[in-house]
């Protein structure tokens, strides 16, 4: 019998890795491109790295990502190099006629002043948070292009909508980093040199945080078994959310150096909370236990000092 072939743009960042992780559990032929295999900001270089893969599957994972820093800081090329690569893998895949293809949103897309618990039906239902709106915006254009090709071509494009991610294989920087990895790299720093750990913000504002693996299971759940066109929240439940100084609190920990965490409320906390709504998922995929954020941060810090010389930062 034919084994089917994924392409996975992105594989060799956070959620490209958790999946080659997984990947041996499921049969099929995987190809993982980082920006060296091709620059999918330019249409020939994809089209042509496509065609030479000739995928039936496209997991599509690349984009230029960053934390709430980053995004107030480079919102061009938040902007930009978003809507030029979704645009390019959108064509390719269309032109080369791939059977499905999964597209990654995010839950911090979402409009700012809405009701929560966040369900998929709102993601155009008002502006998002300034903070990262030229993301967002450009996310929300994949969403409307993949519904595009939907009524127009009756493509099997869909979009999913994860919470924040974290996991090894991170982006560790201190200024561009998420906060989970940012503060692993920080605390990590700090304790090397003696210094304070400094938290950026109050420390009040509230997350849900899915493990990379857990996402990346969920991502191959997508593939095999969700038929439907709408697309559908990748979280953790409501009562999973934690807040930002819960967590600085549990790396502080992984580094027995609690004692020394303080907040810099100078910087500047972001969107307070952004609580989705994982009913959907729960409903068709009931039985998913999914990795406690204590346990997923230990095993972060474990992974990201055994590998600090190469890792992302
Ligand atoms: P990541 O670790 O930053 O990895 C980004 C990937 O995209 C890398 O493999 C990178 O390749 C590739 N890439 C970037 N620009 C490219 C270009 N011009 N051409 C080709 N490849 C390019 O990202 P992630 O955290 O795994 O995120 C995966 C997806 O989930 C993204 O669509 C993101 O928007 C979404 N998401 C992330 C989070 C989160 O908290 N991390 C939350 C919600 C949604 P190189 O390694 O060569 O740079
Ligand atoms: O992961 P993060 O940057 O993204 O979290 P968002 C920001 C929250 O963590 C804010 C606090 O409340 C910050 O004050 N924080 C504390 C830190 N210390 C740090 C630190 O050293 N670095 C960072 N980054 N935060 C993002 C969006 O929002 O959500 C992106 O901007 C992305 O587009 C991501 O989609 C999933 O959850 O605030």
């Amino acid at each position: 019998n034919i084994i089917m072939k994924i392409l996975v743009t992105g594989g060799s960042g956070l959620v490209g890795n958790a999946i080659k992780t997984i990947s041996s559990k499921y049969n099929y032929d995987y190809i993982f491109l980082s920006s060296k295999d091709c620059d999918l900001t330019n249409y020939e270089d994809t089209y042509i790295c496509f065609q030479q893969h000739n995928p039936d599957y496209v997991i599509h994972l690349a984009a230029y990502v960053g934390g709430l820093y980053k995004n107030m800081n480079h919102k061009v090329d938040m902007l930009e190099k978003n809507v030029q690569l979704n645009l390019n893998v959108l064509k390719a895949c269309h032109e080369l006629k791939v059977k499905k293809v999964i597209c990654y949103l995010s839950t911090c897309i979402f409009p700012d002043k809405i009701t929560y618990p966040i369900n998929e039906n709102m993601l155009h239902n008002g502006a998002p948070h300034n903070s990262n709106n030229a993301y967002a915006y450009a996310k929300r254009l994949l969403e409307t292009h993949c519904r595009a090709y939907q009524e127009q071509y009756n493509d099997n494009f869909i979009c999913i909508i994860p919470t924040n991610i974290y996991g090894p294989n991170d982006n560790y920087s201190l200024t561009d980093g998420h906060v989970i990895p940012a503060l692993i790299n920080r605390c990590y720093l700090n304790k090397k040199n003696g210094e304070k750990f400094t938290v950026k913000g109050s420390g009040r504002p509230l997350r849900q945080f899915i493990y990379s693996e857990d996402l990346a299971v969920l991502t191959m759940w997508v593939l095999e078994k969700y038929n439907e066109k709408d697309p559908i929240i990748l979280s953790v439940s409501e009562k999973d959310e934690v807040s930002i100084e819960y967590v600085a609190r549990q790396i502080a920990k992984s580094y027995d150096y609690e004692n020394m965490i303080e907040f810099d409320t100078t910087s500047s906390d972001g969107q307070y909370k952004k609580t989705a709504d994982n009913s959907k998922l729960i409903n068709l995929y009931n039985e998913y236990k999914f990795i406690n954020i204590d346990e997923g941060i230990e095993k972060s810090v474990e992974w990201f000092i055994n590998n600090y010389e190469s890792c992302r930062k």
